[in-house]
């Protein structure tokens, strides 16, 4: 990614590839208004730098004398704009190649193909948004669920960014009196400081570990879950993701040995995303596809969160059965009695013996398919989850640097408990204080950019 350049001025495609009624170009920097004028022709002839901010035209998109698309542009101008730079939108038709021609046009006139997430790179490095609101730019993109998208812009308006940076003003203040200690050490640390210094740094540890423990559900309703559904042949393993789904994803027939391959779908689950795999019920492979297919169900089944084992009620278990509940001996497995509305032969007793939880449904009838939908919230969120508690963090590198501010702050506490010379405890908290910064990302490297921003698309 070119660094730090943000002297010159970007283009990039906004929206999605494939057919759509429009599609944007966007332009960001000091020459955007010059650009435009070059290839925009409105109505009324005038040029889009004697536009007003916030204004949209009607006109072309020409190269000289050959139109090539009829457009609504849009100015906005700095510093209110997204990147705070000045900002072309040009609303075109949305079709590849209309598109693909304005922005080979304006690239022509000036501009620069946009790296992916240079946009908002540009907003964090202008400062209209710190690093924390960057990252949830991408998070809302990305977001799987309601719930997901919820956290996202909570931290996109600040909720995080706040909260750290209050955290971060506290420790500023103690280090003030800290190093006011410090610098005349002929006066003991008076009583009064060392209490209240205590009394803050307490409060700090209390506030960070609040956010850490949300971390948890954070991480969970950002990234989603891994269940598998496994279990013999014929069980009904097809027809429970499509109930899960809500629709008809994966072939259903009387025939044993229809799903010959993993199916992969993501669900939303009482806003918990689950990536949930419907699996081949194979067990004697039949030729090398089906032997890879069962290969492929084992790994899922290894590197599950969860594990969903399927039984048909209306058959006795057979001793498939067995080595399927003898090789699923995990904690998070929640066994299924599938086939409820047909005459029940299986031994139910035998598997409420092996597994905390069993479960009666009919996947086809659709009976109680609410049930295992709690039963999975459940699980996942370990009973304790309540939904009206903010989820402050979810980010595994904001998770970390929390984690190591905490630390430090534990360490000062020691120091101060220990009266270690001041100036430990000092150090301890610059170096928590640099944690913070790096969340904010008032303190970042290069690499570190380039990491985050290389996930975003191009003309975010
Ligand atoms: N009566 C009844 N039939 C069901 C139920 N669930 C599934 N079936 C039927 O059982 C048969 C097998 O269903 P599938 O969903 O294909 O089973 P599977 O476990 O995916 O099978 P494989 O992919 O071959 O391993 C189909 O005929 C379904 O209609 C149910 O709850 N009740
Ligand atoms: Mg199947």
């Amino acid at each position: 990614m070119v660094k730090h350049d943000i002297n010159d001025t970007i283009a990039a495609i906004a929206t999605g590839v494939g057919e759509s009624g429009i599609g944007i170009v966007r332009i960001s920097g000091k020459d955007a208004l010059a650009v435009a004028d070059r290839i925009f022709v409105s109505r009324d002839r005038k040029n889009p730098s004697t536009f007003k901010t916030y204004t949209t035209h009607y006109g072309w998109v020409a190269a000289g004398s050959k139109v090539i698309d009829e457009v609504i542009l849009t100015v906005m101008r700095a510093p209110k704009s997204y990147t705070k730079e000045d900002i072309i939108e040009i609303n075109c038709h949305g079709g590849i190649l209309a598109l693909r021609e304005v922005l080979d046009l304006v690239l022509e006139n000036g501009c620069r193909l946009a790296e992916p997430g240079e946009f908002t790179k540009r907003a964090f490095l202008n400062g209209r948004i710190d690093l924390a609101q960057a990252e949830a730019v991408l998070d809302i993109i990305h977001a799987k669920t309601d719930s997901a998208l919820k956290i996202s812009i909570e931290q996109l308006r600040g909720a995080l960014s706040s909260q750290i940076n209050k955290i971060r003003k506290v420790l500023l203040d103690i280090l003030g009196l800290l190093e006011a200690n410090i610098d005349f050490p002929e006066e003991e640390i008076s009583h009064i400081n060392s209490k209240e210094i205590l009394q803050k740094l307490n409060t700090i540890n209390n506030e960070l570990k609040d956010i850490l423990d949300t971390s948890k559900q954070g991480r969970i309703f950002r990234e989603g879950i891994n269940a598998v559904i496994c279990g013999k042949p014929n069980v009904g393993k097809s027809s429970l993701l499509n109930a899960l789904l809500k629709q008809e994803r994966s072939i259903v027939t009387p025939l044993a040995g229809t799903t010959r391959d993993t199916i992969e779908e993501i669900i939303d689950i009482k806003g918990i995303p689950i990536i949930i795999v419907d699996t081949a019920g194979i067990i004697e492979p039949r030729d090398l596809i089906e032997k890879k297919a069962i290969q492929r169900s084992r790994r899922y089944i290894d590197l599950a969160d969860l594990v969903i084992l399927l039984f048909d009620g209306s058959k006795r278990l057979t001793k498939e059965d067995e080595a399927l509940m003898k090789r699923i001996k995990r904690k998070n497995t929640l066994a299924i009695i599938n086939k409820i509305d047909l005459k029940q032969n299986i031994e139910k007793g035998r598997i409420q013996r092996r597994f905390n939880q069993v479960i009666n449904i009919s996947a086809k009838k659709l009976k109680n398919i609410d049930l295992l939908e709690s039963a999975i919230a459940n699980l996942v969120y370990n009973g304790k989850i309540s939904h009206s508690e903010p989820i402050m963090v979810s980010n595994l590198r904001h998770i970390e640097a929390i984690k190591r501010t905490q630390k430090l702050i534990a360490e000062a506490l020691n120091s101060l408990d220990n009266k270690l010379s001041l100036e430990f405890v000092a150090q301890d908290i610059k170096d928590a204080l640099g944690h913070l910064d790096d969340i904010l990302g008032r303190r970042f490297s290069e690499d570190l950019l380039d990491k985050i921003f290389s996930d975003f698309c191009i003309g975010k």
